[in-house]
Order: C-alpha cells, then structure tokens, then sequence
C-alpha cells in the first residue's frame, strides 16, 4: 500500500429536506465517524468533512408541499441535522452546507474549467414542460400510468409498485404534478459529462487498481462498466440550484450531483480558511501524499466511484477518492426505512426517548451494521444488545471491578503480586488485541472490530467470575490485590479500545478510573494504571432498558403503520356516483355456507357450495389467505346472485362473496348478525 501523510475523509451530505433516522447513521456517519476518530486516535493528520446537500428536487417538492421556499426547508433541516449529529458523537470538523457562497463559486468553477476545457458537450433534445407552470419538469414531478405493472401513480424515474427504472417518456397519460395538466415535449439545452470517453480509464482504475474495494461496491462498479456507460446531463432546468455560469444558461441550474460531491471540497476550504494551521485546502485535494476516503450508503455508489471521479479526473488537478467502503440498507422490523410512509426511527426523537443514550445506539448500529448485506434493526434486538451486552458484559465487569476495589482498597489501584499461571493465559487472552482492532479498523470492518473490544469485557468478566476476589478477601488480600490489579488495567483497555465506537462512555469511564490522558498505544498493555492510582467515582457505565420504553416505540411504528393504511384508504376515494336505477340491478342474497375447500394449486381461492334457497350454487372467493375453510362452514353470507358466471382455474363460480376489506388488508366476509332464510334478498 502507498504511504500518504494524511487522510481526508467523507461521509455523505445528506439531503436537507428532513430529518436523520438510524438508516442514515448505520449507513454513512457511524461507520465515518469511528473510522475518523480511530486515526486521530492513532495521531494521524485527517479531516472529516460532511455538510447538508441543499439542493436537489427532493427540497423543492417538500417545500412545494408544505408551502413554503426551499431555503425555509434547509433552514429548518441544516440545523436540525447538525445538532443531531453532534449529539450522537459524529465529531466533524466541519458541518457545511451546499447553499453557501464558498460552495456555489467552487462548483462554477469546477463546471467553468470543465466547459472552457471543452470536456463537456452541448446537446439539444425534447423533454416534458408544463404549459401552465412555464417551467421544465423533473423527472418525478410528473406521474402516470406505469407501461410495467399499469400503476396509475408511477414517478418519471421509477414506478414504486413494480420497482421499474422508467424515463418520463414511458408513462402513459402523463401528468404534471405542478398544475396537474398534460405536460407537452418541448426543447431545451443542457451539458453532458461524457462518461463513456473515461469508460477505459475507470476501468483501469477501478477494476485493475481497486480490488481490495468492498465486494459490494466493487460489483457495482464492474456492472456498470460492464453494461458501458453514457453521456450524462450535469445541468438541469429548474429554478432551485446553482446557475450554470455559461451565457444563455439562463434558467439552469447545476445537476445536484454535480455540485453535491463538490461540496466536499467547498466545505474543505471553508475549513482550511478558518483553521490555517491545518494546512490549505488544496493539499487536503491536489497533494498526492494526501488519501480521501468516501463513506456512503450503497445507493449513492454510482455518484463516488463513476462520476465524481470523471468529474476530477476531467478537471485535471485534484486527487481522486482512495476507498469508497459504502454500507447496504438498514431495514426496520423486516420492512424498508422511509421518511414518506414515516417508516423510520427518527435520531432526534431517540435522543429525546432515551436521553443520554447515544452510545447505545452508536453500538447496535455497529453491531448490526450492514456491511456486507441489507440487515435489520428491530426494537427487541436493540434492547437485548443493551441489556445483555453493555449492561451485562461491559457494564457489569466495570462495575464489579470498581466497587470491589472501593470495598477493599479504598478505590485505590492495589500492587501486582506474583501472577499466576492463571493470570497470563488470561493476560495473554487481550495482549494482542490492538493489532487486531488496528487491522479490522483499517479494513472497514468496523462490526468485527466492535466485537474485539468487546471481548475484551468477556474476557475480563470471566476472569473474576473464575476467580472470585470477593471470597479470598477474608484468607488471602495479596492475592485479591493481583486480581484487581489486572481488572482494572483491563478495565483501563477497556476505555481506550472503545474509544472510537462509544466515546461518551469512553469519557465517562475515564473519569471513573481518575485517568482522563490514557491514550490509544497504551492499549493491550497491563500497566495503564500504577499501583495507588486514586481512582474517582464508580458510577453505572450503561442502564438496563425495560420492557416499557421498548413498547412505547413498538407502538409508536404500529401508529405509523396505522396511518399508512388510513392513507392509502384516502387514496381510494368513492367510486363515481350511480343512479337508483343502476344499483336496483344488483342482487345481493344471503346464502348459507354448506361446504368450503382450497382450490388445489391456487393459495388465494376457496370453492363455496352456498345454499341459495334455489338448489344451491358454487362460488370461488379468493380470500384463501383470510380463512380456514372449515371456519366459514354453517356461516350466512352476503353474495352477488347476478354476476355473469366466470370461470376461474376451470370451475364456474356463479356470484361474489361479500367481505369488508380492513385497513391492515386483512379480510372479513359479511354475514348476517340473526339467521334468515337461505336466498333472503339484501335490500
Ligand atoms: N444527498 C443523497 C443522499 O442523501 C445525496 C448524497 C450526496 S453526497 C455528495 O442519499
Ligand atoms: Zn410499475
């Protein structure tokens, strides 16, 4: 590996147009943020740079929403998301933000050299305006029918029921979502960065120079430049963005994620600029000894290794990221994050539902993090890793070797007797335990490294178990004094190896053993501590989480589930109006159930031989997923008598079984609350 002399290290802007949740953290800033701390640990010169991405469609349709500008919107978001950053320990250096004047001169002149060099090209094509709004409308302001699965409320970029990929010019009977008129194909003008002229060199750089990527990112990339990359647009029409600083680029605006990633570099040198001492921010981009890394969330791989890339590589002067060691999706409770459908543990409301517990979270997050695969967050699981984890492993070793040492030292660090054999198979257990942590920390694996430190916990907890100080205190104090000794050094490790993935607890328990300037190559060394070290105030280092707080969140999704389906029940208005005279031709009769059976091969149906007053007829229903079919058997049901006779899977049904759809898709069939004679008309 080459040698570099500093390291300049990002994690994704995210978009100010709402707030953080845990996916957002496991994603891109906990990884960062150990990752950061880990190397000023090891007192390497590195920067952290992240920053709200303030642009974008996302912002505008919020604001559109709600009625106000996109600047109320970033406003509001910028400064949430900075404070909730702060608060879960994501130690930036800076937390900048992509509306400032720094930033928009640095993408324009990124995007001027970019043209004056001739390394984009102009082209002309058609694409959707809305007459009434006068403007050009971005992909996913206009819906329509999906040419896919024919859902009516597909976006220009994605059909969300199917998960088709679409271009607007696909949707049938499009719509724009401004006016809600038609909106009609009109030219216009934009710039292209020409991805396929750099195809050869990414490949070499990527698929030849970059093996040790991640498996996932690495893939990611190779599918790409397997499927051969196009020319893409980097301006867009829209009047929320950056202008782009070209005559008769009136009305355009930078793509988003062109000036997004660029807003690393702004953000650089509006740090360089206010801390001169560390160095200008051309050697954190253009040095070579200088190394970047990118932390990301696994849909924004395409953006960090393809684009941004060429976008510097074009530019001609600025190094190019190192490693993008992006994570895959947080789910929760088995179903996908999202901010719409408010599917999501909110970080600021955490922090307020469990004060002072951002370590906690900062640890399940890692524990579980989704660094190979999509994993899972459930509240169970959260709590479990609280309580049998930090409480009962970490905590509770801590707490043993404090108190004992109280007890029987008053607090004061007891002399290393002679070890026994005992003694250095446990010693030796953790002597290495900082090459381990340095080269999984090194590697992005930040779950494996958690687990090491850990370790350490369980090894020190077994040790006193094994040993039992508190029963030798009567017969042999020396002996005692051996054991708390090497607790305690383990203890004093134990602060330090946790130090980049739970640095409030870090501190706390610094405070604890009264030695707040242990540092990083102290660790795996039996020696932290000097014999007589006063040691301060033993305190509980985590708390038990009860059962309670972890229902009160539960409920709190199952809300957000309940709404969800409220919605969607919204977004099923009432049928068009019919007159009397149509629905007098509708014949609904009560039947009664006389035998029911699963329809081999077919989940959903049930085959009803219904009692009709008339000689009986059969029925298929497809409510297979709602009922046992012994369960409906004896039932009076409503059913349509009339309906034409269809066949279904090669048996006639002859009518429909009535049944009341719930909120949560679940079934009811409709009966009759006093029995009534068999074909009984329903009126
Ligand atoms: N704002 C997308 C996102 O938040 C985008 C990242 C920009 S990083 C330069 O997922
Ligand atoms: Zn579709």
């Amino acid at each position: 590996m080459k040698e570099f002399k500093r390291t300049l290290v990002t994690s994704a802007l995210p978009y100010a147009n709402g707030p953080l949740h845990i996916g957002h953290l496991a994603g891109a800033y906990v990884p960062a943020d150990i990752y950061v701390r880990y190397l000023r640990l090891k007192k390497e010169d590195v920067i952290f740079i992240g920053g709200s991405d303030e642009h974008g469609v996302p912002i505008t349709i919020r604001a559109r929403k709600e009625g106000v500008t996109p600047k109320d919107i970033i406003d509001r978001y910028h400064y949430q998301m900075k404070e909730t950053f702060e608060k879960m320990g994501i130690s930036y250096d800076i937390y900048g933000r992509t509306s400032s004047d720094t930033h928009h001169k640095m993408a324009q002149d990124i995007f001027r050299t970019l043209y004056d060099n001739g390394k984009l090209i102009q082209k002309t094509s058609e694409q959707y305006y809305d007459p009434e709004a006068k403007m050009f409308l971005a992909d996913r302001y206009i819906t329509g029918e999906c040419p896919h699965c024919h859902n009516d409320k597909a976006y220009g970029d994605q059909c969300e029921k199917c998960g088709s990929a679409l271009s607007p010019t696909e949707l049938i009977n499009p719509v724009s979502t401004v006016t809600g008129c038609k909106p009609i194909m009109k030219e216009t003008t934009h710039w292209y960065l020409p991805l396929d002229d750099y195809q050869e060199w990414l490949s070499k750089w990527i698929l030849e120079g970059h093996k040790e990527w991640r498996p996932n990112v690495y893939g990611q990339c190779k599918s790409w430049l397997d499927m051969g990359l196009q020319p893409r647009a980097v301006s867009r029409d829209l009047d929320w963005g950056i202008p782009v600083p070209v005559e008769g680029a009136e009305g355009k605006v930078l793509y988003v994620w062109f000036d997004a990633p660029i807003g690393y570099i702004s953000n650089t040198k509006d740090f360089c600029d206010a801390n001169p001492e560390r160095g200008s921010w051309e050697t954190w981009w253009k040095d070579p000894e200088t190394r970047m890394v990118n932390f990301i969330g696994k849909d924004n791989i395409v953006f960090h290794c393809i684009v941004f890339p060429t976008m510097l590589k074009a530019e001609g002067s600025f190094n190019i990221t190192d490693n993008v060691p992006a994570n895959e999706f947080l789910n929760l409770e088995d179903d996908k994050i999202s901010t719409s459908r408010n599917w999501a543990v909110w970080v600021h409301e955490y922090l307020e539902d469990f004060p002072g517990k951002a370590d906690v979270l900062r640890y399940v997050l890692t524990a579980n993090a989704p660094e190979t695969k999509d994993n899972n967050f459930t509240w169970k699981d959260f709590q479990a890793r609280n309580n049998n984890e930090l409480v009962a492993i970490y905590g509770n070793f801590v707490n043993r070797a404090l108190v004992l040492t109280a007890k029987y030292f008053d607090a004061k660090v007891p002399a290393c007797g002679t070890l026994t054999d005992y003694d250095r198979q446990t010693l030796e257990e953790f002597k290495n335990v900082k090459e381990r942590v340095e080269s999984l920390l090194e590697n992005f694996k930040f779950r494996e490294a958690q687990k090491e430190a850990m370790n350490l916990a369980r090894i020190g907890n077994k040790y006193l178990a094994d040993t039992e100080p508190w029963k030798l205190a009567k017969t042999d104090m020396e002996r005692v004094a051996t054991i708390l000794n090497i607790a305690l050094q383990l203890v004093a490790n134990l602060s330090i190896a946790f130090e980049p993935f739970l640095p409030f607890s870090s501190m706390r328990l610094r405070t604890m053993i009264g030695a707040p300037d242990c540092n990083w190559e102290q660790l795996g060394s039996i020696d932290i501590l000097p014999a007589d070290h006063q040691l301060g105030k033993a305190e509980l280092l985590f708390e038990k989480i009860e059962d309670a707080q972890i229902d009160a969140q539960i409920e709190k999704l199952e809300n957000s589930r309940k709404q969800n389906q409220a919605a969607e029940k919204k977004a099923n208005p009432i049928k068009q109006t019919v007159d009397f005279a149509d629905f007098e031709k509708i014949d609904i009769r009560v039947g009664t159930v006389l035998e029911c059976q699963k329809v081999p091969k077919a989940d959903k149906l049930l085959q009803f031989r219904i009692d009709d007053g008339l000689g009986g007829r059969t029925i298929l229903s497809g409510i297979a997923q709602h009922y046992q079919p012994e369960e409906l058997v004896g039932k009076q049901v409503c059913f349509i008598a009339n309906l034409a006779p269809r066949k279904i899977r090669g048996i006639e049904s002859q009518g429909m079984i009535l049944s009341a759809l719930d909120n949560d898709n679940s079934l009811a069939v409709i009966t009759v609350p006093k029995e009534v004679a068999p074909g009984s008309e329903v009126c």
